[in-house]
């Protein structure tokens, strides 16, 4: 007999033999009706589990990771407000379902057609069986445990920035919290001991920080066990982080506690740990049968503590409800739940490529329109700067410009990094932003690259325009799923109502002469290329860069998109091209009303021998080469990419069509994921037959002389190029 079916029989049969399980009596707190009012939210949390299993053994359903023995979270939810934003733990139905029952509306069949993956259940539009709602503040969840603590620190933060300076797309009251719940064994993951750490680093220099963490401790992760004892060993005192412990199997108990940890929070906006002891019942999922790893007398343990058990022991002792009565509510909300279950399957669901695709790019949102800053305004915040502008200068300078004016006219952007602020980055295209804009719109960062892109993830969801800065592009690895797994599939999943709008800034690529190895010189850009709805841009010179910069933002600020600005290290402080002191590589500063549209490739030359296509460090060697070409009587032109994902083919195509050969330059490595390997499909797909590539080693990076000896140069390009040319 399934384990689900054995609790189901056994909480019909102890309650009407009146076989209660012990427990205190009720914790003051909860009015009677309040109790009934949560014990029926259990109830459809626990019936929606049973109508789950039958409709995936029926076919109808796909998914069925249960919320059976964290009923208790329903208290959880009455103890905080509709409208502080919550982001779940899998087993929070209790939750969501009391959070509706707080607004007034019964949220089954909205639940139910999600697990029909329906196309209309109103937060995925059937993409995936997830607990979430806008209406809510409920965003969904990805499955990838703990990845959503950052970001909610991130939102927490968020809240006290919003009150200095509300942005103009706000999403959450000014007294809000923000609540993150996990399970026992989700809380010893990186990904959540980095989020707990930088909520104690913040609130540990008083900085308002409004998190209230719910660890759901059920002892237990699949079929690992929690040492006992050790989420209480480990939180009880942290810095910065003040621990609270309740019975979750008691909603009574559980709301006293949670009521009074979320007063914490929100009172005195510093952070809190909600230590809920919870059990969990039928195992893990759908298939997992936990007496594969667990006695049989451990499994009969848990089920014998059932929380609907206490709640309606609770309710008997407070007067709240009798227990027959509290048994006919139970069955009748099974009976309610199969009826719209039977309905809920019959709604129409997901079918074509184009269908489940719709959402991978989150739709546009209306900004109120900007003049730009005034000339006070700029003249204040560049001061001698202004002079400069005449002159030709660096990238790094001009990047630094282009965030100025874009900070002057957009208060919304926040930039954060590791030493973005007071240093000016690394490479000092931040310097000078901070006093211009303040340390709570220019944020040093503890050294985190988890944190820092959650902090922005978290800060897109009350409205801030976050442009985080990962130091050198070997380090966004460690944090990648962020990006990967968080901002990018959150419009998809939650059918474009959350987006991740923003700009992460990166510096990266290889080149770096007196610097570094490998790690500082990171060529691989794979793993940014593959994420839908990612958008890779890569500018060359700094003109370029602060006109791209300025359309990556306009792309975050109103498409909502989700945008990398990859700037190549090398190219920050590159004066000259051909020869020394030439100053061949230097721009001056474009007006900044000027733009390079998303998918606008550049075109250096006109010649109708070759095309190179190129991009980055890629862009600078082959004008480099070109003065070879000319010397050898070849007319070649040589095309900016800019834009690294999605790649413009079509435009690639369009604007090498009457070249005679095209070489391709590609410093990324040569099968590793580099653009060159799609855009040589493209071009072959295309028909062009005299095509070659030129492209880094499959090699990690060296430091010292060979510093470049993996890479493309311009005397290689300049070879390839003739040697096509001639072929
Ligand atoms: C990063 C990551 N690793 C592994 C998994 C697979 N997984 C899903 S749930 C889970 C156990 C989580 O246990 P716990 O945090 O105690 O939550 P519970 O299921 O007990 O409520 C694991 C290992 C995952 N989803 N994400
Ligand atoms: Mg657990």
């Amino acid at each position: 007999m399934p384990r689900s079916l054995i609790v189901h029989e056994n909480f019909l049969a102890r309650v009407k033999a009146r076989d209660l399980p012990a427990g205190a009596p009720p914790t003051p707190g909860l009015a009677p009706h309040e109790m009934v009012a949560l014990f029926r939210s259990q109830c459809l949390s626990r019936a929606l589990d049973r109508t789950s299993r039958a409709m995936q053994k029926a076919g109808q359903g796909f998914y069925t990771i249960g919320s059976s023995g964290h009923e208790g979270m329903a208290a959880v939810a009455h103890a905080l407000r509709p409208d502080d934003m919550a982001f779940l733990h899998y087993r929070d139905a209790a939750f969501q379902i009391a959070r509706a029952a707080q607004l007034g509306q019964s949220i089954a069949w909205d639940m139910l057609l999600s697990f029909a993956s329906s196309a209309e259940d109103p937060i995925s539009g059937g993409r995936h069986k997830v607990l979430g709602s806008k209406a809510l503040a409920i965003p969904p969840q990805t499955s990838t445990i703990a990845s959503h603590l950052p970001k909610a620190v991130g939102a927490a933060y968020s809240l006290g920035l919003a009150r200095r300076r509300p942005p103009e797309h706000r999403a959450l009251p000014e007294d809000a919290l923000v609540m993150a719940s996990f399970g026992d064994a989700s809380a010893n993951h990186s990904t959540a001991q980095g989020a707990f750490n930088t909520a104690g680093w913040t609130a540990f220099q008083s900085v308002p920080l409004p998190i209230l963490f719910v660890c759901e401790d059920n002892g237990i992760g699949i079929s690992t066990r929690t040492p006992r004892g050790w989420i209480e060993a480990s939180f009880r005192a942290r810095p910065g982080l003040r621990y609270f412990r309740a019975n979750g199997l008691d909603m009574s108990e559980t709301y006293a506690v949670a009521a009074e940890a979320a007063a914490h929070v929100r009172n005195r906006r510093r952070p809190a740990f909600l230590h809920l002891e919870t059990v969990r019942l039928y195992g893990h999922a759908g298939a997992d049968l936990p007496t594969t790893y667990l006695s049989r007398e451990e499994v009969e343990a848990e089920e014998a503590n059932d929380p609907l058990l206490h709640s309606v022991r609770l309710m008997a002792d407070a007067g709240a409800l009798d227990p027959d009565e509290a048994l006919a509510i139970y069955l009748e909300t099974q009976e309610r739940v199969d009826r719209v279950a039977a309905e809920a399957v019959t709604r129409p669901r997901l079918k074509s490529a184009s269908d489940v695709m719709a959402s991978l790019i989150p739709p546009a949102r209306t900004c109120a329109p900007t003049n730009g800053p005034s000339a006070e305004a700029r003249a204040a915040a560049f001061g001698s700067d202004l002079k400069a502008m005449a002159e030709p200068q660096p990238m790094s300078r001009l990047l630094n410009w282009a965030l100025t004016d874009l900070m002057l006219a957009h208060p919304e952007i926040v930039l954060m990094g590791e030493d973005v602020g007071r240093k000016g980055g690394v490479y000092g295209v931040t310097q000078k932003l901070q006093t211009r804009f303040g340390a709570d719109r220019v944020i040093d960062t503890l050294l985190d690259e988890q944190s820092i892109l959650g902090l922005g993830i978290g800060m897109a969801h009350n409205g801030f325009l976050p442009v985080p800065e990962i130091q050198f592009l070997a380090y966004l690895h460690n944090a990648e799923d962020q990006i990967r797994g968080e901002a990018a599939t959150l419009p998809f999943f939650s059918n474009g109502q959350y987006a991740n709008p923003m700009v992460l800034r990166i510096a990266g690529l290889g080149y770096q002469k007196g610097f570094g190895g490998h790690f500082h010189n990171d060529n691989s850009i794979a793993v940014l290329r593959d994420i839908p709805g990612l958008i890779l841009a890569c500018p060359s010179d700094g003109a370029e860069a602060a006109m791209m910069l300025r359309e990556c933002v306009r792309l975050a600020r109103e498409e909502q998109r989700l945008v990398v600005f990859l700037e190549p290290i090398a190219l920050y402080p590159m004066r000259d091209l051909a020869e020394e002191k030439d100053g061949g590589w230097m721009r001056t500063y474009p007006d900044p009303s000027e733009r390079l549209r998303f998918g606008e490739i550049g075109c250096h030359g006109e010649g109708r021998d070759l095309a190179i296509v190129t991009f980055g460090n890629g862009m600078y060697l082959s004008q480099q080469a070109n003065f070879t070409l000319r010397e050898n009587g070849v007319a070649a032109r040589i095309l900016d990419l800019r834009w690294l994902a999605p790649l413009p083919l079509e435009a690639m195509l369009r604007a090498t069509q009457d070249c005679r050969a095209v070489l391709v330059v590609d410093e990324c490595r040569r099968s590793a994921g580099g653009p060159a390997e799609a855009l040589m499909t493209a071009l072959a797909e295309a028909g062009r037959t005299r095509i070659a590539r030129i492209t880094a080693e499959d090699s990690f990076i060296a430091t010292g002389p060979a510093y470049a000896a993996t890479l493309p140069s311009a005397a290689g390009i300049a070879e390839a190029a003739l040697a096509l040319v001639r072929a």
